[in-house]
């Protein structure tokens, strides 16, 4: 563990560190004035923004700043509360003992220093430094695990894009948005054509690998950072495009249908093409005050259900 020793005195830091040395700590840095303490803390905080020192021996009376003045520094920054801080005092600075402690440090220890209190003192802070560190890294594992879950929880398993539970949130926020905004929100439903002949002919593998293969081909296409696709179910997927009109969603579910078919994956058992195709419903609408989302799900959901019946491989509004 790493120990800063901050006393204006040379020969003091000399000395502590010598019996710091002795009892085994090795790691020790030193600094003769509270800025430079400072400094040397800033130059150790690492990636995840924590401290590389694990102890401060803190001066109260020197130059410039105090170590009073120091430590209540300290204990304001995030990076640097959690680094205890024990005070080196004279032995009758009753007062200023009170006002380091209230500054945030965690003990103190009284000049002319005992090297066994010392120890002791420096072994009881450390122990608490470990078990702070033990506990921030649970608290860290925990965050990660948290936002990897939530994430799972939001995400189709096989294609990665959102899944249908996301979707329901975003729309609801998007349609509320739009509604707010009096601006026009566009839904997109996709459906891959003759899905169930893939499969019958190529099986299931090829056909989950050509879900995949769809659904980056919408990806690519949505370019603006409100837009979102979710699958909405087997082989449907759903867009939205926030703040576009009738004609831009129609543009939009051109360049998916386009880019779907240059992918060109071989599908001989369609009767719309000899590659995988996908039919489009779009719809985009201003909302009504009051108005609920169900309308314009309804309306892609019948231009999809029109482009089907059309011959499939085209867009519908
Ligand atoms: P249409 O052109 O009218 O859309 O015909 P279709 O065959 O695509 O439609 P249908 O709804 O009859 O069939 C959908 C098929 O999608 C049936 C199902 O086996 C397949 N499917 C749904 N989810 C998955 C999946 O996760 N993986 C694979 N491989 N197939 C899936
Ligand atoms: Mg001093
Ligand atoms: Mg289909
Ligand atoms: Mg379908």
């Amino acid at each position: 563990m790493k120990i800063l020793v901050v006393d204006d005195s040379r020969s003091q830091t000399m000395l502590l560190g010598g019996i710091l040395r002795g009892a085994g700590y090795e790691d020790i840095a030193e600094a003769h004035d509270a800025v430079s303490a400072l400094r040397t803390l800033e130059e150790g905080v690492g990636k995840n923004g924590d401290s590389d020192v694990d102890l401060i021996l803190m001066d109260i009376v020197m130059p410039e700043m105090d170590g009073i003045e120091a430590t209540k520094r300290l204990k304001a920054d995030d990076r640097f509360r959690d680094v205890p801080v024990i005070m080196v005092t004279v032995r009758d600075e009753v007062a200023s003992l009170e006002r380091a402690l209230e500054a945030g440090a965690n003990d103190y220890i009284s000049k002319p220093v005992n090297r066994l209190e010392l120890c002791a003192r420096v072994r009881s802070v450390l122990r608490l430094k470990e078990e702070i560190d033990r506990r921030k890294a649970r608290e860290r594992e925990l965050e990660a695990l948290t936002e990897r879950l939530e994430q799972l929880s939001n995400q189709d398993g096989l294609t990665s894009v959102s899944n249908r539970r996301r979707f329901e949130e975003v729309y609801e926020k998007e349609w509320l948005r739009a509604r707010r905004d009096n601006m026009p929100l566009a839904l997109l439903m996709i459906d891959i054509d003759f899905f169930k002949a893939f499969n019958d002919t190529y099986g299931h593998l090829r056909g989950d690998c050509c879900l995949k293969a769809v659904a980056e081909a919408i990806c690519t296409v949505l370019k603006r950072p409100g837009d979102f696709v979710a699958r909405f179910g087997g082989e449907e997927f759903v867009v939205i495009l926030p703040a576009t009109d009738e004609p831009g969603a129609v543009t939009i579910a051109e360049e998916i249908r386009e880019n779907v078919r240059s992918l060109d994956i071989e599908h001989a058992s369609s009767t719309a093409a000899d590659h995988v195709t996908v039919s489009i419903g779009a719809a985009s609408v201003i909302p009504r005050v009051d108005q609920g989302g169900k309308a314009l799900l309804l309306a892609s959901d019948g231009a999809l259900y029109q482009a089907k019946t059309n011959g499939r491989n085209r867009v519908e509004k």
